[in-house]
């Protein structure tokens, strides 16, 4: 048994199963949340494995901005938690998403969810996503994928229907 993950710079020696959210609300939403499973299913060690259906969500949070589309992905990876999210990061860059306000309206967002079952608490990576029990655009893609996925001991189906 090796031990459990606990910083976003450890290099795993197998591959991890991690899974990661999608959304956006500008543009063209379908596309956009294509063309970023695609970016991330060709970087070198990441193989995207499961994909949910995309569905329309109304915005949560900050409820004065257009509709979302979302999803929730699974991949394997050999990349590193850190790695992984500067991955996602670079995607989102290169997708022309521009960070203005929190909440705010998005071409593409790519947060990690879970890693593993690595539990990380560091500067701009939090794993397993701490919003994850809250937040029905997260939970009804993810327990599409992965109802039996286990966050803080709770599976995901089970926050959907809770
Ligand atoms: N993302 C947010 C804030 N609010 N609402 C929906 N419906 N979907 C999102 O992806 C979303 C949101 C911040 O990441
Ligand atoms: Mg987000
Ligand atoms: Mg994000």
């Amino acid at each position: 048994m090796t031990a459990k993950i606990t910083s976003g710079n450890t290099v795993p020696n197998a591959p991890v199963r991690a899974h990661i959210g999608l959304g956006g609300n500008m543009g063209e939403r379908q596309a956009n949340l294509e063309t970023a499973i695609a970016k991330l299913d060709a970087t070198d060690g990441i193989a995207v494995v499961k994909t949910s259906t995309f569905i329309g969500t109304e915005p949560w949070g900050k409820t004065d901005q257009d509709w979302f589309l979302n999803a929730a992905i699974a991949l394997d990876t050999t990349l590193s938690a850190r790695q992984l999210l500067e991955t996602c990061l670079a995607i989102e860059t290169s997708m022309g998403r521009v960070r203005t306000e929190k909440w705010g309206p998005r071409i593409i967002d790519l947060d990690i969810l879970t890693y593993g079952d690595a539990v990380i608490d560091e500067d701009g990576l939090q794993v397993p996503h701490p919003y994850i029990p809250e937040r029905p655009f997260v939970l009804e893609p993810l327990a599409e994928i992965a109802p039996d996925l286990k966050v803080d001991g709770r599976k995901i189906s089970d926050l959907l229907n809770g």
